[in-house]
């Protein structure tokens, strides 16, 4: 049984072959959502960081379509994770109530499927509010 209260890999299938390419697929019944919202953010320079925040209530799977992406999570419990995408079939959940900071190669594009449509107010932009709602989640 999945826990989707934690990050997880995801693979989607990779159909073809070296000699033709590939195609990579996401079912909705495949999806621990259904999806509202796709974006991608690209061109990244290498020292930026970006991310910095969490999310009440949206939560996202992120693909490293091309080139590689280092990710870090941390949860309300206290848990640190850290992720590298770099494979165009493989994606990251990371749910609800989830702190999280991305690096990008410059090659980058990092497509994100959305659970909700774009809500500023459902951003924890502040670090210290996040373990502050700490205390009302646990
Ligand atoms: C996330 C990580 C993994 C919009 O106007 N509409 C949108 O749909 C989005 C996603 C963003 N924006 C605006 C809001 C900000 O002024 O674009 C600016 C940058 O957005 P954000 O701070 O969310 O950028 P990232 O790259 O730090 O975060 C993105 C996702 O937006 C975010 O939800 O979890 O990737």
């Amino acid at each position: 049984m999945i826990d989707y209260s934690r990050p997880f890999i995801l693979e989607f299938p990779k159909i073809g072959q070296t000699s033709l390419g590939f195609i990579s697929i996401a079912e909705k019944d495949n999806l621990p959502f259904v999806p509202k919202r796709i974006y991608w953010t690209y061109f990244t320079p290498e020292d930026v960081e970006r991310g910095g925040h969490s999310h009440y209530d949206l939560q996202q799977i992120l693909v490293a379509v091309s080139g590689r992406i280092e990710i870090t999570t941390e949860l309300l419990t206290g848990e640190k994770l850290e992720f590298v995408l770099e494979k165009p079939n493989i994606g990251l959940y990371i749910p609800k109530n989830c702190w999280r900071t991305m690096k990008y190669t410059h090659n980058a594009v990092q497509m994100c499927i959305a659970s909700n449509e774009y809500d500023e107010k459902d951003y924890i932009r502040e670090y210290s509010v996040f373990l502050a709602s700490r205390e009302e989640k646990l």
